[in-house]
This record gives structure tokens, sequence and C-alpha cells, in this order.
């Protein structure tokens, strides 16, 4: 008990002590900086979905505002192609799926020939025999602009040797004669656009956004 009450004196003591004493000045310890460790982990990659839907973005021979979009949709097993075109000059214009994938000259002509992987002749995109890229013509309104929806079992979109993907479509300034072989002497080329696979089945009715680049390959090593 007596131990006890000294010690009850004692830390009494020491508290009056503790205040009379001059007041330590509170160091401000600045918070230590929280380490964001919150940051978002990016997902994984989800597995590629088979692409049900590929389309193209035409870009116009310059000093012309030709422009479009064409929209592959597979169908069981036909595919639907949806085009639409503005700034075209008014009448009947030759529409086809070209054999390479490659829009970079002037003249288009780097899209090569019809994509004919049936070997076939060329032709309308109601006849029998025709080519996998004959899509017929388009009737281009006064208004410059006009617009195609077809169905042809000839193209998939799925990878294959029919797949529109990789391919380009191509514009022409005439219309196509669906006889002259093998180009339906549709003249030259004014809009070229590179089919590319898109990664879900678009919207009805929606425009793909234009898809990234590739990111350049990194620098060789210096030595
Ligand atoms: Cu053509």
């Amino acid at each position: 008990m007596r131990i006890q009450n000294a010690m009850t004196l004692a830390a009494a003591a020491l508290l009056v002590l503790a205040a009379c004493a001059p007041q330590e000045q509170a160091v401000e310890q600045p918070a230590p900086a929280v380490e964001e460790t919150t940051q978002p982990v990016p997902e994984a990659a989800p597995p590629e979905p088979m692409p049900l839907t590929a389309s193209a973005t035409l870009q116009p021979k310059a000093g012309t505002n030709v422009g479009g979009t064409v929209t592959f949709t597979q169908e069981g097993d036909a595919v639907r192609v949806d085009a639409r075109f503005q700034g075209v000059a008014a009448g009947t214009h030759g529409f086809h799926l070209h054999e390479t994938g490659d829009c970079s000259a002037a003249d288009f002509t780097s899209a090569g020939a019809h994509f004919n992987p049936g070997a076939a002749s060329h032709g309308a995109p109601t006849d029998a025999t025709r080519h996998a890229g004959d899509l017929g013509n388009i009737e281009i309104a006064a208004d410059g602009t006009g617009s195609l929806s077809l169905s042809t079992s000839l193209l998939t979109v799925a990878p294959g040797p029919n797949s529109a993907v990789g391919k380009a479509v191509i514009l022409h300034e005439k219309a196509d004669d669906f006889k002259t072989q093998p180009t339906g002497d549709a003249g030259g080329r004014i809009a070229c656009g590179v089919v590319q696979a898109a990664a879900e089945p678009a919207p009805a009715g929606a425009e793909l956004a234009p898809t990234g680049a590739e990111p350049p390959p990194p620098p060789p090593p210096s030595v």
C-alpha cells in the first residue's frame, strides 16, 4: 500500500514537472509520403476472339474529298458488305475488293488486281462466275453520297483463302461493265481502304475507330 502511494506521488510529481517544463516544440513530422500502391494493374489481354467483323476506311485519291467506310460482317456462310461513300462524283462507280491491302501508291495500283482466289472470270455480283472481289457498282447521287449493301458467299471475315481481311476496297471513277476482263473497264481508282479485322462485332451502323498502328520495332543495339 505504501509503495503504491509513493509511486502515485512520484507520478504526480513528474506530471507537475512536466507541466512546468518549457514546452518542447512539437516537431512537425511530415507525414510520410504514401506510396501509390494502388496503380491499376494492366489487364491481361483477353484471348483474340474470332473476328466476325472487318472494316475499311477509305482514303481519297490526292486532291479529292472522297471518303467512306466499308464493313464486312460474317453471317453464317456469307458475308454482308455495307459500304457508304461521300464526296464522290455523281454517277455509277465500280467497286471491288482488290487482292493487296496496300493503298500506298498515289493511283492505288499498289492494291493489285481484283481479289480472285477462285481464279474465275470477272462478272457482276449476281453472276455465278465472278471474282470474290466483284462487288458491283455503286450509284452516287447528286449530293455525292451513295451506299451499297450486298451479301456474298465468296468472302469470309474469318481467316482463310477467301478472307476479305488484309485486302483493299477500291472505288473506281467509272462504272464496271461486268464484261471486260479482268477489270470491268472501271477506269482509275479514286479511293482505297485496307480491310482490317475488328476485335468485336461492331454495333450496326457504328463507324469503327481506326486501329492504332503497330509500335515501331526497337532500335538495333548500338555497337
Ligand atoms: Cu477494282
